[in-house]
């Protein structure tokens, strides 16, 4: 079943989070899925990979001129990510709230990199940006095949 991308709106919205190498070496992968559970999100997708360059490539692609980008690549690929995407109402901009800012020192307490870790080039997690990021990370991320459709019947009791 091929989602249409028109109907990623609304309780529909999708992000692609990814638990970074260092999240991973960490033990935080259960903290993290934890925490978009208990609030309230809807899982759709799971996968451990050990992502290949010319996917880390054009997955950072808006980063290619930054100083950092080959120090970016070379973490990344480290070791492995756990890829997701999370279903919910307004998850895209939830997410990146739950996250905190790109550099853990700027990240309030309360949020994963204001409570997991120190330094923007370790900060153990990544969240799409934007809607259209979103659809764009999870088509390279992802196989359609590898979305899963599921009812879930808490539905009414986090949706009036
Ligand atoms: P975001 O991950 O919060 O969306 P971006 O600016 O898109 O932030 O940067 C992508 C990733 O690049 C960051 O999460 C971080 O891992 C890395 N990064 C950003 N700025 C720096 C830096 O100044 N030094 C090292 N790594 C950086």
């Amino acid at each position: 079943f091929l989602w249409p991308i028109g109907a990623w709106t609304g309780v529909y919205e999708r992000t692609f989070i990814a638990v970074k190498p260092d999240g991973v070496h960490r033990r935080l992968v259960g903290e993290i899925i934890r925490r978009f559970e208990k609030k309230g999100f809807h899982l759709v997708g799971m996968k451990l990979v050990q992502p290949s360059e010319p996917l880390l490539k054009e997955h950072y692609w808006g980063l290619r001129q930054k100083p950092f980008f080959s120090g970016l690549i070379e973490y990344m690929r480290s070791g492995p990510v756990v890829a997701m995407v999370w279903q919910g109402l307004d998850v895209v901009k939830m997410a990146r709230r739950m996250l905190g800012e790109t550099d853990p020192a700027d990240s309030l307490p309360g949020t994963i990199r204001g409570d997991f870790c120190m330094e923007v080039g370790r900060n153990v997690i990544h969240g799409s940006d934007s809607v259209k990021m979103a659809q764009r990370e999870i088509s390279l991320w992802f196989n359609p095949d590898e979305l899963i459709c599921w009812e879930n019947s808490s539905q009414p009791w986090r949706y009036q």
